[in-house]
């Protein structure tokens, strides 16, 4: 059975969802004003859009995993997380009146999972897990992004890059890990979204400044091509991959992030590079990759480039990526360029 596809039922059962939320809790959204319903609105599209990366996926621990991270989210910040499982229930009762029957069944046990996984209280899931252990100096730097200390960050990375170690893995054991902690940290409400903005900033800068450091090897005459899927904001981990296959010797085109799904099949097209290298943070980016790779299939047929998906998103629920009609995947940049 193909993926059941909710886009059409989007607004109307958003609508709906939000309507049955705010008059049952009425007198706990008031003090929020108008600004409580918005809230919830986004948070039923949130919703939406990690069950529908369930279903294409079809693999209802999407829907887990991110009911547990979002409990852990809105707890941190006192909302009570009892109104998580009441959401579900009222986007299990539109699906159960607007869809057929056996497509709501597996939208309803997809809900129902992640019900029973916060009624039983698991912890909160936290995504940030490096596969390489951090080096030492990970918490220095992880302090120095927060506290806006750029030239202290900078400092440490040139001083693990001087003891020996290459740019690529500088980036996956000194940057990598502490921008993790930095997410676990928004996540327990401990770093506010200004502070997580200044570290991404610094980390930038670090990064760009030790490009110029860094060792390259004679070109392999190959180019690489890199980009965010479509929605996907997150693009520093793609410019940490774009510049370790430089110094690999790959010419390299990093386009960055949320690149529109078209402009990026049109780009492949003109240039045809060896390799195209995805970026999918969050799970609904997993519904746009499969998108993105569809249509670079149909455009470019044969000439179609091999294609690489990484990124978050594909890290914490094994072969997801396979969903994606990649031919590879990598858990990071370190991985990826030992597989080259
Ligand atoms: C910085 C950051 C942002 C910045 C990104 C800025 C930028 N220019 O990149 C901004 C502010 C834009 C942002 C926005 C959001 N974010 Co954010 N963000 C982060 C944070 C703290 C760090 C990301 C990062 O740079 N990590 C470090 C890099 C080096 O790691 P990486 O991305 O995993 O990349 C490595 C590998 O994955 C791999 N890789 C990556 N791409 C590819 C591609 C290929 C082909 C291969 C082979 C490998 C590969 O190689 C990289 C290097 O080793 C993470 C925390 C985290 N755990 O990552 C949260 C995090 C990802 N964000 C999160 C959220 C929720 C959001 C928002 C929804 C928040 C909001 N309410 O606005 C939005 C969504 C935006 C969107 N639509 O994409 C959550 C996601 C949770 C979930 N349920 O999945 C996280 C996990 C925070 C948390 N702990 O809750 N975010």
């Amino acid at each position: 059975m193909n993926a059941v596809d909710l886009t059409p039922w989007r607004e109307s059962c958003v609508d709906f969802a939000t309507n049955a939320i705010c008059s049952r809790y009425i007198g706990e959204l008031q003090k929020f004003g108008a600004r409580g319903r918005q809230i919830c609105r986004q948070d039923m599209f949130y919703h939406l859009d990690y069950l529908q990366a369930a279903l294409v996926g079809n693999e209802p621990g999407i829907f887990t995993q991110y009911a547990l991270w979002l409990k852990g989210v809105l707890s941190s910040r006192g909302v009570p997380a009892a109104h998580l499982s009441t959401s579900f229930d009222f986007l299990e009762t539109f699906f159960n009146n607007n869809i057929p029957a056996v497509q709501a069944g597996v939208v309803a046990a997809i809900l129902s999972a992640a019900r029973s996984a916060l009624l039983l209280e698991f912890p909160p899931v936290i995504y940030g897990q490096s596969s390489y252990p951090a080096l030492p100096q990970a918490e220095q730097y992880r302090l120095s992004i927060l506290g806006g200390q750029h030239k202290e960050a900078l400092s440490l990375m040139m001083q693990v890059m001087n003891n020996g170690l290459s740019l690529t893995q500088a980036a996956v054991k000194l940057v990598q890990p502490a921008l993790y902690q930095v997410g676990n940290l928004w996540q327990n409400n401990q770093v506010t979204v200004s502070q997580e903005h200044l570290a991404t900033a610094i980390c930038q800068n670090v990064l760009a400044h030790a490009y110029m450091h860094a060792s390259f090897s004679p070109s392999v005459g190959k180019t690489a091509m890199f980009a965010c899927v479509e929605g996907n904001h997150h693009s520093l981990g793609l410019r940490i991959l774009a510049d370790g296959f430089e110094t690999e010797g790959w010419d390299v085109l990093c386009l960055g992030a949320n690149l529109p799904m078209t402009d990026l099949v049109r780009e492949v097209d003109a240039r045809r590079p060896r390799l195209l290298a995805l970026s999918i943070s969050l799970p609904n980016h997993i519904s746009a990759a499969r998108l993105t790779i569809e249509l670079l299939h149909a455009e470019m047929g044969s000439a179609c480039p091999e294609i690489w998906v990484g990124g978050l998103a594909s890290i914490y629920t094994p072969k997801i990526w396979r969903i994606t009609g990649a031919d590879g995947w990598s858990a990071d940049a370190l991985h990826a360029l030992e597989q080259l």
